[in-house]
Formats: structure tokens, sequence, C-alpha cells
């Protein structure tokens, strides 16, 4: 059957339209993007970076041998709430850390778990490293939902949360882990001997070596939190955490701290729908995958009343509370922001963000990247309100 000539230059046209699509779309997910959002000019991850200023201290001209008594090392671990099943993903997270940073200075890890690790999983965690590994169960009465939280409401609250596309909205076990990530894993007693801890997941990257001791920088500066990555978040999960916060701070104005970040926590002209969805937090939070910081500030009076006030208020199951806005708010009244870091020269992905600094001890990422795949990603990027409100310190 003869096809009309207009059918055929149309279906041509469409064959076209299909490939220019398909072409563009691959460009957009494969190439990295570095493009300005948000009311940056220019991207400091561009200039060339080297590490801090400063006294360092160096795996050289210390002892860190992975069995010493009387190491240099600070009393800090690497931590990670992991399952058994997650093994293979979390060991290339060991990997790069261990090639980057921890087989030169071999801090112990630390691995918790709400069931029993497996043989499997401690034969090969510790088979990754000279560092000594512990594995460590959750205690129930720090998992288990509180018994102040009413489960047809969390089902209820949950349905609605699907219905508007929030992912593991109605997995309790997401809950559960953000809560204890919140405001539990620094009671955990194995941690009681520690100050600092370094926060991994499986499956994230680390591109740069890494030649001096972050804990005791961490020390030697006074610092209180460490981070890479800078993020808006969904709304709709924080509805009530900022109104909750807000209660807080009414009933202990003395906890805020001078120097705190409000501009940030409530910077409104970027994202504007953001913050009016989150009733007055532009939901901007420190994307906690990754975090270096001092469990003498979380288990300061400041954040533990907080922690409770938050707990109490149900938002972990009601809502979808992250513990990188919970930590990211905590963070932001009672910490003082000069003691707040950008860990700008530690090379880190977690899918699908980047910090990647323009640096020649870095390979794997390329600067200035912020995300890998659609377009839309770049938009997240909430480090221009960070730089122009805390800085680039
Ligand atoms: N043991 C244990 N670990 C968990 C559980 N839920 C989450 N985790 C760990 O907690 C961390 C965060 O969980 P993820 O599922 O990665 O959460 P997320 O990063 O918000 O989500 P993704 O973007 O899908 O990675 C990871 O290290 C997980 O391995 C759990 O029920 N039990
Ligand atoms: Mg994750």
């Amino acid at each position: 059957m003869a096809v009309a000539r207009p059918i055929r230059m149309l279906g041509a046209a469409c064959i076209l339209l299909t490939l220019f699509l398909i072409f563009n779309l691959r460009q957009s997910s494969d190439q990295p993007s570095t493009k300005l959002v948000n009311g940056m000019t220019r991207d400091p991850l561009l200039d060339p970076t080297g590490e801090p200023e400063g006294e360092l201290w160096r795996a050289d001209e210390h002892d860190y041998s992975p069995d010493s008594e009387d190491s240099a090392r600070t009393n800090a671990a690497l931590i990670s709430l992991v399952r058994n099943e997650e093994i293979n993903d979390l060991l290339h997270t060991m990997r790069d850390l261990e090639r980057t940073w921890n087989n030169k200075f071999n801090y112990p890890y630390i691995f918790f778990n709400d069931v029993p690790f497996d043989d499997n999983f401690k034969e090969k965690t510790q088979a990754m490293t000279k560092a000594k590994c512990h594995y460590e169960l959750v205690p129930k009465e720090h998992w288990d939902v509180p018994s102040w939280i009413s489960m047809d409401l969390f089902r209820e609250s949950a349905q609605m949360l699907e219905e508007e596309n929030i992912q593991y909205a109605s997995k309790i076990s997401y809950h559960q882990m953000c809560r204890w990530n919140s405001g539990l894993f620094y009671k955990h007693p194995a941690l009681e001997k520690y100050r600092y801890y370094w926060r991994i997941e499986p499956k994230v990257k680390f591109f740069c070596n890494v030649d001096y001791d972050v804990f005791r920088y961490m020390e030697d500066r006074n610092k209180t939190y460490g981070f890479t990555i800078n993020l808006y978040d969904a709304p709709q999960t924080i509805r009530q955490l900022w109104p909750t916060t807000k209660k807080f701070l009414a009933a202990n104005p003395s906890y805020l701290n001078e120097n705190n970040m409000l501009d940030w926590i409530t910077e409104d002209t970027i994202r504007p729908e953001h913050t009016e969805g989150a009733n007055g937090y532009s939901t901007c939070h420190f994307w906690s995958n990754f975090e270096i910081g001092d469990m003498d500030f979380f288990r300061g009076e400041q954040y533990e009343a907080y922690f409770e006030h938050l707990d109490r208020a149900g938002g972990f199951f009601y809502e979808r509370w992250g513990d990188a806005p919970v930590h990211s708010l905590g963070i932001g009244l009672f910490a003082d922001s000069n003691n707040v870091h950008w860990f700008r020269d530690i090379g880190y992905n977690h899918i699908p963000y980047y910090n990647c600094p323009n640096s020649p001890k870095c390979s794997g990422c390329d600067a200035g990247q912020f995300f890998a795949g659609a377009d839309w990603l770049q938009k997240e990027d909430c480090r221009p309100s960070y730089f122009k409100h805390v800085g680039t310190h």
C-alpha cells in the first residue's frame, strides 16, 4: 500500500526529532554540569584547592600504625549504620576511603545494625583495612518506634505522603533510621569514649588524596561539624519541622548561638516555594551521608533538649523528618558558624551529587561537578545561599 508523501515526510521528521532528543538526553546525562544556578556567580570549587592552612598532622611525622598503643590518633572513629545485604556497596566505600585517607591514619571503623552482622560482613569488612573493625547492635530501645507514636496516625500520614510521591514514606525502618541518626547514634555505648565521628554510607565515593588527619584538624581548630554537600530538601517531608523548632526556640531563647546561621536557614528568595512549603525554613541542609562531627555538641544541653522536643512532637513518623535537616537546624541554631567547616578538599559523591575540587590530588570526578543525571538536579544546590550567608570556610 502506497503511503502519501506528506505522511512519509511526517514520519521522517518524527524519526529525526526522536534521534535529536535521544542525543541531547545522553549529552545531558553523560556530561557533568558546572552551570551556575541559584544566584552563584562563581564556583569556589573551580579555584585551585589545597589543604587547609596551618599546622596539620601527617602520617609520616607521627605514629599512626594500626596497632600502636600510643598512636597520634585522637579519639575518633569512622561509623556506619548499614545492613548485611549492603556489604558489596560498603566495600566500595571502604576501598575508596582507605585508598585516599585511612590507609595512612588507621582510624577504627564501628558498624551499627538493627540486626546482628553476619560472618560474611565481618570477614569482608575487616579484610579491607589494617584498622580495627567493630560490629555493634543498635539497642532495641533506640530503634523501636517510641510508645507515644500512634501507628494508625503513622499509616495515615504515610499514605498521604505516598500520594505526593515521597520516597520511603511508608517504610517504617526509614523513619527509624532517620530518628536514630538524628538523636540516638551518639548515645550508643560503643561511642561513649569517642568524641569525633566520620559517617560513611555504602556506595559513596571519595576522589581525592587527603594527607592530613582530619580528626586532628577538627580538634585543633575547635570545629563542631564538617560537610561536603549543601542541598535543598523536599518541603513535603518537613512541613512541621520549622514550626516545631520555632516553638522550641521561643521556650529556650538563650540556646540560640550568637553567631548562628539563621539567615541561611530562613533564606526565602532563591527558592521561595521551598521556604513557603516548609513554613519558613529554606530546606537547605548539610547532606548527612557525609559528616564529620563533634559528638560533644550533640551530647550537649541544647541539641539534646532540641532532639527530645522534636522526638516528642512525632514528626520522625508523622512526617518524614530526615537526620540531615535535623542536624542542620541543630548546628545552624546552636553552634557557632565559625566552627562549621566545608571540607572542600574531600572529593565526594553519593548518587547523584558531588563535591569535586580543582586539585591535582583528585581523580575520577570533574572539578566543580555538582551532579550527574537530569539537568533539574542542578537547582538542588544550596551552596549559593550558604556561601552568601555563612561563607566558604
Ligand atoms: N542496619 C540498617 N541500616 C539501615 C536501615 N535503613 C537504612 N540504613 C542505612 O542507613 C543509611 C541511609 O539509608 P539509605 O537507604 O541510604 O537512605 P538515603 O541515603 O536517604 O536513600 P538513598 O538515596 O536511596 O541512598 C545507609 O547507610 C543504610 O545502609 C535499616 O533498616 N537497618
Ligand atoms: Mg544512601
